[in-house]
């Protein structure tokens, strides 16, 4: 079964707060990730073996970043793969969320920002280069709207599409931490958020993770 966009996600754990940036907040974070992109700019990863360029790119904030090339494949690293810096801290306005929706005691170790160009998109996969599940993923959806999809934990279970529109966040936690989950598309021209920043139009998705065992 493929349900149409809109409809409602019943998947354990899995919470959308839509619109929960209001447009000033959104505003002020672009304004913060803008500052981050000075220190970490957008690198594009390539696919472990193949070292295919993906389509979306890519940069972090917090102590560890998400990274992947052909010979290292995925993983987490506490620096930017061209510069060897150290990444920038996760935005206080960021934290701010993950404390507000998580229902999680520590905050978040990792910050990944993709950039979707028109064009871009994402496969179905699971997130599992982490060490630690028992965490909630959270993903905030800036600029143009997309079209989710979400299975469940086998590659072959159900999936359902949503749009995840500019300002909503979305809580991964329980079972749908390790639901397969992918982005098709772009619905260009529908913010005019990112129009200084991303003149092509796009999206930008942060997605905040813990990544190592609680001690
Ligand atoms: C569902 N990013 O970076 S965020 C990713 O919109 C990623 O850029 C997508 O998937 C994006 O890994 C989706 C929403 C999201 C994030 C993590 C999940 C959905 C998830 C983990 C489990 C299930
Ligand atoms: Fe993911």
């Amino acid at each position: 079964m493929k349900t149409s966009p809109g409809k409602n996600v019943q998947l354990a754990g899995f919470r959308l707060f839509h619109g929960l940036l209001d447009r000033a907040a959104q505003e002020q974070l672009v304004a913060a990730l803008r500052s981050a992109e000075l220190v970490a700019p957008f690198f594009r990863p390539t696919m472990p073996r193949t070292g295919k360029p993906f389509s979306v790119a890519m940069t972090n904030a917090g102590a560890l970043g998400w990274v992947s090339d052909k010979d290292g494949g995925y993983r987490y690293q506490a620096t930017h793969p061209d510069s060897g810096k150290p990444w920038p801290a996760i935005p206080a306005m960021v934290l701010t969320i993950w404390r507000q929706v998580s229902g999680y005691p520590q905050d978040p170790e990792a910050c990944l920002v993709n950039r979707y160009e028109p064009g871009a998109k994402m496969g179905l996969h699971q997130d599992k280069d982490e060490q630690d599940f028992d965490a909630p993923v959270v993903s905030i959806s800036l600029g143009d709207t997309c079209l989710f999809r979400i299975g469940g934990v086998q590659r072959t279970d159900p999936t359902q599409s949503l749009k995840l529109k500019s300002g909503d966040v979305v809580v991964l936690g329980g079972a749908s931490r390790l639901a397969f989950h992918g982005v098709d598309r772009l619905y260009p021209g529908t913010s005019t958020l990112l129009n200084d920043w991303l003149p092509d139009g796009g999206r930008i998705n942060l997605t905040l993770r813990r990544v190592t065992r609680p001690t």
